[in-house]
Formats: structure tokens, C-alpha cells, sequence
């Protein structure tokens, strides 16, 4: 197939994180996580959770990028509780929860979206045939805490896109489905549209996989995507602790860059530039890193961005050294990216969270990003509010066994109300202006 030539019509790559909210917990909750595993029922810290998501925000708003921000969902998630036969009043199903089933008191307080990789599938409105911005917000369903984010996810995307996007519904329970992660952009240069690359996982003979082929096929044919590649996640990277796929691969404009084991096929890009789509792909060997380094580093759940200053990747500090740093060494020399930028994101990474995976990119035209409710966009002084707000409300230090005080309930909803308040007079001062 030869790529039509002009314009991709995406002049605009907004980037949507959600802040972490006070019950940032460490709950061993992520299934096929390693970082979550090893971090499972140490003190977490909201305040630096959030203020670490927040300074990343700032680098990106400071690179010229589009940023909006999303409030973190309101937990606990007392449904969840009542649902599995916790019943009375909130002190005594937190408590009765503590004893008889912990694990769904911590997915009940997770804060999980903040993940927004993981928040939706998003096809732009160049790539798909009927010309509309696409989203499917993802059901993940493979995990009860990460299940309940859904509801509240798809309707602050109906929210804050306005109508210039297409927010289906998630996908049905059973098709397993995890969002952007497990999804990459291709363009090649002239083309007028992208490819959507759709990652699916076989499962490993340790963790099964996360994202269902059905699921990947099935947002392609509802995003009525032009031109859709399926591609199977490796199952050593599963069993690596890959438990999606921008763990061990990550894209921009032409380029794919993935670890030799990322997927069954150790070059499938290959495939698309022998139809005559001329994307790039460095694939990096076990011997310049293996599987463990990358899920160890996140070097490849790096945020690549298209900016003034030419392509900068923000990495996660702990790739400052040692082969992670080689890599990053190896793709300016080869011009694939122009800048690094270091960021510390701990409190994140300690949950399988790297600076990737706090974000969800949406390709749109200008016209697109002009439907964007403005109270969601993100400058520097708003970032001074919010950093205000994580300091009046975050607690610094948070342990599994605060999670059964009632008192820590009142805590996050005085905080979370207060930064409704602010979103309210936000939006009351842009109208006005
Ligand atoms: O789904 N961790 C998340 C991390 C998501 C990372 N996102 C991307 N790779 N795009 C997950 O495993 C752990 C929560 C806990 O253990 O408390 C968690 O849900």
C-alpha cells in the first residue's frame, strides 16, 4: 500500500494525566506487576505522588505541550464494598472489610487512574474513516481495582473533549481490554494518516495477559481505524513483568522502539514497510538490554514529544545511568529523539507507573483541541493551585492499616470537594474572561 501524501490533520497532541489522589496507597494490587508485588503494604506518600505527577506536568507545559489534567475519582469506593455484602455504616464496613477481605479494601481506596495510559484507546480523527476523534475509554476488567475506573473515566473524557470526540462506551466485561498501553501511533512521513498499532498479549507460563485480542480488534472496528496493525505481545515479556505493552516499547511520528522481545514477531514493523509504509523501528537486543533491565528501568515507558525543541523524551530518573542511559545515549546519536529530560516519579514507578504511563495522548486537529473544556488545560499557575491543594490535603506518609480509619473517609472527600470548588471557580473565571 503506498501512504497517501499531506497532512495527518493532527496538528495538536494533548496530553491528559490525572492527579494522584490522598489515598495513594501501595497495595500490591497490579496483576503481573512486579513494582507493585515488591512494594506491596509499604508506606506510600500522596503528597509526593502528586507532586511528583504535578512537576512532571510542569516540564511538559514548559516544553510548549498541550496538557490537561483530570481530578483524581473519588475512593473509597463504598459500592464496591456494598457490592461484595459489606453492609452498615462506613466505619463498620471498613472495618468488617479490614478483617475478612483486605485485598478489596485496598482496591476499594486505590487511586489507580492516575494511570492514564490506561485510560482509553484514542484513534485520531485523520486515522479513522468516518474522520471522527475516537475514544473507547478501557473497561480493565482484569482486576477489580483498576475495573471501577471505568464509569467516572468515561464521562470526565465526555467532559473535558466536548464534542469534538466520539467517547463510546467501554467494551463488554469479558473482552479484557487496557487502553493506550497497549497501543502506538505510526506515521509515516507524507502520510495523511497514521497506523494504529493494537498489542494484544499471549499469555505466559507465569501471568496471564491483560489486554484479550478480541478487545484489540474490537476497538479498531469501532474507531473504524483506516489502517490497523495487530501485533502479540511476547509471552517472555509477560513473564518479565511487561504486563502491558509500553513497558517494553514506545513510539513517535515514523518511529517504533521496542526490546527484541517485545513482541512473537522480533521485528513487525518489518511487515508494514514491506507494504510500503516507511516506519522506522530500532530494536534493541537482549544484549544491549535485557528483558529485566527494561522492567526494571521503564527506560522504554518514556514520554516522547513532539515539541519547538525537537523530540524530547522525559525519563524516568532512574535511567540516568548504566544501559538505560546507553540507550537513550543510542537514540540521539541516531537522531530519533533530540532531548532527554529526567524526572523522579517514585511514588508512581513503586506501583509499575513510569512517565508514560501517567499520561494519555490525543492526536487532534486545532479545531478539535478548540472544543477542549479550557478549565482542564493546564499552565503554570494553575499548576501553583493544584500543588496548594496536594499540600493542604495529601498526607505525607500512608500505611494499609490507615485505610479501616473512617477519619481518612472525611479526609479525602474535605479534599476532594475542595478541588471541586476550584475547578468550579476555574471554570466560573474563564467564562467570565
Ligand atoms: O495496572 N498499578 C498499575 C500500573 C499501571 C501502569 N500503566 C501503564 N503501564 N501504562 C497496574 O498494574 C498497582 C496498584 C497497587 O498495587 O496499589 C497498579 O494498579
Amino acid at each position: 500500500m503506498t501512504p497517501p501524501a499531506g497532512d495527518t490533520g493532527t496538528g495538536v497532541e494533548l496530553q491528559i494525566d490525572r492527579l494522584a489522589g490522598p489515598s495513594h496507597l501501595f497495595g500490591g494490587l497490579g496483576y503481573g506487576n512486579l513494582a507493585s508485588h515488591r512494594h506491596a503494604g509499604r508506606p506510600s506518600s500522596p503528597r509526593r505522588a502528586a507532586h511528583q505527577g504535578l512537576a512532571k506536568m510542569r516540564r511538559v507545559v514548559e516544553l510548549g505541550v498541550p496538557q490537561a489534567v483530570l481530578a483524581p475519582q473519588r475512593r473509597p469506593d463504598l459500592e464496591l464494598l456494598h457490592d461484595c455484602g459489606f453492609e452498615g455504616s462506613t466505619a463498620r464496613m471498613l472495618e468488617r472489610a479490614a478483617a475478612e477481605a483486605p485485598e478489596l479494601l485496598r482496591a476499594a481506596w486505590s487511586t489507580s487512574a492516575m494511570w492514564t495510559a490506561n485510560a482509553a484507546t484514542v484513534t485520531a480523527s485523520a486515522d479513522a474513516v468516518d474522520g471522527r476523534l475516537q475514544v473507547t475509554p478501557a473497561n480493565l476488567t482484569s482486576q477489580i481495582h483498576r475495573s471501577r475506573e471505568a464509569r467516572a473515566t468515561t464521562l470526565a473524557l465526555r467532559e473535558l473533549l466536548g464534542g469534538a470526540a466520539v467517547v463510546h462506551e467501554p467494551l463488554p466485561p469479558a473482552l479484557t481490554d487496557e487502553g493506550a498501553a497497549n497501543h502506538m501511533r505510526l506515521v509515516p512521513p507524507g502520510a495523511s494518516a497514521g497506523i494504529g498499532v493494537f498489542v494484544w498479549g499471549a499469555d505466559g507460563a507465569r501471568f496471564r495477559a491483560r489486554q484479550s485480542r478480541l478487545a484489540s480488534e474490537a476497538v479498531a472496528r469501532r474507531h473504524h481505524d483506516r489502517h490497523p496493525a495487530f501485533w502479540c505481545q511476547h509471552p517472555a515479556a509477560v513473564d518479565a513483568g511487561a504486563f502491558h505493552n509500553d513497558v517494553v516499547a514506545m513510539s513517535i511520528g515514523d518511529s517504533v522502539i521496542h526490546h527484541a522481545l517485545a513482541f512473537t514477531d522480533p521485528d513487525p514493523a518489518a511487515a508494514l514497510r514491506a507494504a510500503g509504509l516507511a516506519v522506522r523501528s530500532i530494536v534493541v537486543p537482549p544484549g544491549e538490554l535485557s528483558l529485566q533491565e527494561a522492567v526494571d528501568s521503564y527506560v522504554f515507558n518514556s514520554q516522547l514529544l513532539d515539541t519547538d525543541r525537537g523530540r524530547v523524551a522525559v525519563v524516568e530518573a532512574r535511567c540516568a545511568t548504566g544501559r538505560p542511559a546507553a540507550l537513550c545515549e543510542r537514540l540521539v546519536d541516531e537522531g530519533i529523539i533530540d532531548e532527554i529530560v529526567f524526572v523522579d516519579l517514585d511514588q508512581s514507578m513503586g506501583n509499575g507507573g513510569g512517565p508514560a504511563c501517567l499520561r494519555l495522548r490525543v492526536p487532534m486537529s486545532e479545531a478539535e483541541f478548540g472544543a477542549v473544556d479550557p478549565t482542564f488545560l493546564v499552565d503554570a499557575g494553575f499548576c501553583d493551585q493544584l500543588a496548594a491543594w496536594v499540600d493542604r490535603h495529601h498526607r505525607d506518609e500512608l500505611t494499609l492499616d490507615d485505610l479501616r480509619d473512617p477519619a481518612l473517609v472525611d479526609e479525602v472527600d474535605a479534599a476532594l470537594d475542595d478541588l471541586d470548588a476550584l475547578l468550579e471557580d476555574r471554570r466560573r473565571a474563564l467564562v467570565a474572561a
